[in-house]
């Protein structure tokens, strides 16, 4: 036994041991705070537009004047327990605090640059001190993020391009070398166990250097995580974009940094504030997918988290409290697809089911007024029990397997009402392994939903098709590319063919006019993706879907089948080229289903 367990520990890679505690925390509070709190947002009167903490490149303020800011910090208010115990609140298992910011001052004693918290301002102290000791208190995680790229106070460093035009002139190398190591040595050294350095905007990093500054992470503290944006592929595990939730199951260790507002660094003008409904969501969706959600919090130059804030992230964590099995520790979903109005997370021996929207999950309704009924496809395993998480009352199921349609499925008796606004989670438990049927499935709404990121590519000489990192279709800008999708349709009827996709982030714009042909069930279909309507894309507000309906097809047998969508021609003058999110396949309105 031993011997088995010693040559199981071994055969885990470095990293693999670093992310154990990761993978089981699912979530986490970033905190992003620095002198961009004193301005917050405004510049000698003026709004200046973008992320708080952005304001001196958005407004091109000169070093020297950006400096004076240390001189009025003075954050009297900043109680390291408070912070620590509204991130404990939420049920977040780590903080990541900005200990440097593109902006360049550390926001803990450093001897390294005399531009820091400790030095630099009226309030002397270090709040990193404080925080790994309150950290350590309750349990909870303390992690660095720390910009090695960019750093608007350094003339070596990368992004100001206003007090230093010239970039011939920059050492970037002198600056890593001078600044960069040596910090992170310091936040390594002289602050207890770090759980991760979150660096952020490689940039012009190489990739040599971006994997020196790992080595020295991993030499200081050989438990300590580096994130994705250290560069080059070189971190522990992947970072997605900023607010960028990915469609589908990642199957990489990854991480979304989310803002709870528009910003990351205090604005006092932005109230923009996500519902609690929202951040739990974004939470389950992430776990769903086999990521970690990293919340935002931006405390103000007093010290103080904002209030908004404090309030959502306890109402997550009182959601946590009865619904955490299904999130800490969890595993992404074992199925392709979602649940119509909800999604599914597992864990050994247990299928949860979250239902964000309860009528359209129980879509058909029950033997009485006071029950709905759901249903779920494709489970292959017994269940043993249903019950709610809210109230731990049992649920009564039926399980039937349709021969005819190959079709497993579970139904499920639900009260009339949904009782978590939030998420209520169905839990299911589950007799042996959890075993379900991974093609793609008609929904029991009808819907066939065909994932971009699970379709066959066929690539051709040359081309670039290919999934992005948030699971969409980039870089489709040639004719001769095309995808195919297997899956199974239980009804008959007629379909609109639906052609999802998206557009490009803050507003850059979409491509469309492409003509297509779509060939399923003997049918050729052809047509324009234009812009038949907006979508909002429930995983990212950043990159807005567009709607284009494509024709009508027949399905006049339950069964296999198999699409192929070909572009005959593809507008790519913005180089966007065909976005494809879906195809989507929509049966008419009150389509009667089995
Ligand atoms: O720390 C937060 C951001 O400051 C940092 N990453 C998160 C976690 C970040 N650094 N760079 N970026 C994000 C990309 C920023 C892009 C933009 Fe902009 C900022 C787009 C709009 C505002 C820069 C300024 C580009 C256009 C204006």
């Amino acid at each position: 036994m031993v011997l088995l367990a010693t040559c199981a520990a071994s055969a885990q890679t470095p990293s693999e041991k670093r992310l154990q505690w990761w993978r089981e925390a699912r979530f986490g509070m970033f905190i992003h705070w620095g002198l961009y709190a004193l301005p917050a947002g405004e510049w000698k009167g003026k709004p200046i537009p973008g992320i708080g903490e952005w304001i001196m490149n958005r407004a091109k303020i000169p070093v020297a004047e950006y400096e004076q800011l240390a001189k009025q910090f003075n954050p009297v208010r900043f109680n390291a327990e408070e912070w620590v115990a509204v991130a404990k609140s939420a049920g977040a298992k780590y903080i990541v605090i900005t200990s440097k910011h593109h902006d360049g001052f550390a926001m803990y004693g450093s001897k390294v640059s005399k531009y820091n918290i400790v030095d630099a301002t009226p309030f002397h102290r270090d709040p990193m001190k404080e925080l790994a000791a309150a950290c350590q208190k309750a349990g909870i995680r303390l992690c660095f993020y720390y910009s090695q790229t960019q750093d608007w106070h350094e003339p070596d460093g990368n992004g100001n391009t206003w007090d230093w035009p010239d970039e011939s002139k920059k050492d970037f190398t002198r600056y890593l070398e001078e600044k960069v190591k040596p910090q992170v040595r310091e936040l390594l050294t002289n602050y207890g166990p770090i759980g991760l350095i979150w660096f952020d905007t490689p940039r012009i990093i190489t990739k040599a250097q971006s994997q020196e500054l790992a080595d020295l992470v991993h030499q200081l503290q050989p438990d300590c995580l580096v994130s994705g944006r250290i560069g080059h592929g070189i971190g522990d595990y992947d970072s997605a974009g900023d607010n960028q939730i990915s469609v589908g199951t990642v199957k990489r260790d990854w991480e979304t940094p989310v803002t709870m507002n528009d910003t990351w660094g205090f604005k006092k003008d932005d109230n923009n504030w996500k519902s609690t409904t929202v951040l739990i969501r974004q939470l389950c969706q992430i776990a769903s997918r086999g990521g970690n959600y990293l919340l935002n919090v931006g405390p103000t130059a007093e010290g103080l988290i904002p209030q908004p804030s404090v309030e959502r992230m306890a109402q997550i964590g009182q959601w946590l409290k009865v619904n955490g099995e299904a999130i800490n520790g969890a595993s992404p979903s074992p199925f392709p697809y979602e649940l119509t109005g909800g999604l599914i997370t597992t864990r050994p021996g247990k299928v949860y089911l979250h239902i964000f929207d309860w009528s359209r999950f129980a879509a058909c309704c029950g033997p009485s007024q006071d029950i709905a009924l759901g249903r779920l496809y494709g489970l292959q395993s017994k269940v043993r029990r249903a019950y709610l998480l809210a109230n731990n009352s049992t649920l009564k199921i039926s399980q039937k397997y349709y021969k005819a349609t190959d079709l497993d499925q579970l139904q499920i008796q639900l009260p009339a009402a949904a009782p978590d606004a939030n998420d209520s989670i169905v839990a299911l438990d589950i007799q042996g392994e959890v075993r379900v049927d991974t093609s793609l499935r008609q929904q029991p709404n009808g819907v066939v939903t065909l994932p971009a990121h699970l379709g066959e590519i066929h690539n051709s000489q040359g081309g670039g098709l290919r999934i992005d990192s948030r699971g969409v279709v980039e870089n489709w800008l040639r004719a001769d590319e095309w995808m195919s999708w297997d899956f199974k349709v239980n009804d008959r009827g007629t379909y609109q063919v639906v052609l999802v996709t998206s557009e490009q982030k803050y507003g850059r714009g979409w491509e469309g006019g492409h003509r297509v042909s779509l060939d399923v069930a003997g049918q050729h279909l052809e047509g324009t993706v234009s812009n038949d309507g907006k979508e909002e894309n429930p995983g990212d507000a950043y990159w807005p879907y567009v709607v284009s309906k494509i024709g009508s097809l027949k399905i006049s047998k339950a069964g296999g089948y198999h699409l192929e969508l070909k572009p005959q021609e593809i507008q790519a003058l913005k180089k966007f080229g065909l976005t494809l999110v879906s195809v989507r396949l929509v049966p008419p309105a009150g389509m009667v289903t089995m």
